[in-house]
């Protein structure tokens, strides 16, 4: 991996991703998957959302999306351990403790793959969601595993400039959707999104090319996560979990205690 640094016993983030992300609100780390790894996860992605329908969650939502031709895979850590593997890799939890510090939670783990006829689904920004704000820090961020070559035409995911700034809603421009510009990024790269930009999906307007990502979602531990972890993991799957991965979820018997912001001097 020669992307990023190796310190110690993790890795950190380089300069120029941290230079990226302060200065646009995402950065594009390539080759973070090897092409084995992106065709392996793929496959069992578009398992799990087989399964996911065979369990009858749906992949379709309609007040998310215009039509069924983006397929959306919901608990994924719950349907193959591959999955559990892709939320605690190195390269990933390097840039949660960077933007967002020790005290984080995964707040969701998901997958969108925009088939041919996708469409963009409404602007938002991932904190936005489970914050009224204001927007001061990252406070959450987003993975997304590129398992496709995505690009303008497939539906790659759009933000919009600058956007990581905005403090309030009522700061958002009316106009956004006309300034948004699109991700571009080979298979097997890691973008790393801070929880403050505004973004969509794209539209899949290709004939046959689909495009699949999987999205981590982590926030800081105060903020309470998208789903909660205890109801929608089975039994099963948290019997098998690591502490870390039991802390990483909430699954502890305690939690959000390293945040306090101590404030009285030593001396
Ligand atoms: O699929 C995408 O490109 C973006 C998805 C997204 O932002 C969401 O599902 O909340």
């Amino acid at each position: 991996m020669t992307t990023i640094d190796k310190s110690q016993d993790r890795l950190e983030v380089q300069k120029t991703y941290a230079d990226d992300l302060k200065a646009n609100g995402f950065c594009v780390v390539d080759d973070v998957l090897s092409i084995e790894e992106v065709s392996e996860i793929r496959e069992k992605l578009v398992a799990a959302a087989r399964e996911s329908d065979r369990r009858g969650a749906p992949t379709y939502i309609a007040s998310l999306d215009q039509n069924d031709s983006n397929v959306r895979v919901f608990n994924l850590l719950d349907l193959d351990p591959v999955f559990l593997e892709l939320m605690g890799r190195p390269e990933a939890i390097a840039f949660v403790r960077h933007l967002i510090g020790e005290d984080f939670i995964v707040s969701n783990f998901t997958a969108n793959i925009a088939l041919p006829g996708a469409k963009s689904m409404h602007a938002h920004s991932d904190l936005g969601i489970v914050f009224p704000g204001p927007w001061l820090e990252p406070w959450s961020m987003n993975t997304l595993w590129c398992l496709d070559d995505i690009h303008i035409k497939n539906g790659a995911t759009k933000y919009l400039p600058k956007s990581h700034y905005i403090e309030k809603a009522a700061d958002v421009p009316q106009d956004m959707l006309e300034n948004m510009l699109s991700f571009e990024a080979k298979a097997g790269s890691l973008i790393i999104m801070d929880g403050r930009l505004w973004h969509t999906s794209g539209e899949n307007v290709t004939q046959d090319e689909e495009r699949a990502i999987v999205f981590g979602y982590y926030s800081a531990a105060f903020l309470r996560p998208q789903v909660n972890w205890n109801v929608l993991l089975a039994e099963k799957t948290q019997q098998g979990l690591t502490r870390q991965q039991r802390t990483w979820l909430g699954l502890n018997g305690t939690a959000n205690t390293l945040s306090a912001n101590f404030t009285e001097r030593s001396e």
